[in-house]
């Protein structure tokens, strides 16, 4: 089963759209495996964000970043990375599609609101910037019997 890692970022906690927020992974079928609200820190900003360190942008999304609380969250599913990538919507609040998080709830470019990893390897990387292994649960949900069809059980049990 994959794992996947999404941030709502601060504009998304201003904004009050936690709970909205959370609500489109969860009305997915996509389980919440770890959960946590915190300010970034700058090692984990640098981190999070070296691949954009030559980038013109790079040093007003450091500061966006860290400007206040988000929440961190680890995201469990059969392709989990995929999914919340197209959850979120494009980058840009004004080419994301309505539907999308970015796309009902954004119109600017550098507020966007919310980050998911664009892979898998992304994906292991960031879970450890901001997640210990002792903070992500492991747990059944019992609705996973009516989201994944039988079929689908060996990929569950990965
Ligand atoms: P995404 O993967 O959709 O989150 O977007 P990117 O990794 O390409 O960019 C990371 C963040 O940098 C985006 F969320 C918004 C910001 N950004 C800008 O502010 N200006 C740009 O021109 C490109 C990205």
């Amino acid at each position: 089963m994959e794992q996947t890692f999404v941030m709502i970022k601060p504009d998304g906690v201003q904004r009050q759209l936690i709970g909205r927020i959370i609500n489109r992974f969860e009305s997915k079928g996509l389980k919440v495996v770890g959960l946590k609200m915190l300010v970034v820190s700058q090692a984990q900003a640098e981190s999070l964000y070296a691949v954009h360190k030559k980038k013109s942008f790079y040093a007003g999304l450091m500061k966006f970043v860290m400007s206040g609380p988000v929440v961190t969250m680890v995201i469990e599913g059969i392709s989990a990375v995929n999914i919340c990538r197209k959850l979120l919507g494009a980058t840009f609040g004004p080419d994301a599609e309505p539907g999308t998080i970015r796309g009902d709830f954004g119109a600017s470019i550098s507020f966007n609101l919310i980050h998911a990893s664009d892979s898998l390897e992304a994906a292991r990387k960031e879970m450890a910037i901001f997640f210990k292994k002792t903070e992500l649960v492991s747990y059944y949900l019992d609705t996973h019997k009516w989201v994944y069809h039988p079929t689908e059980e060996k990929e569950i049990e990965k």
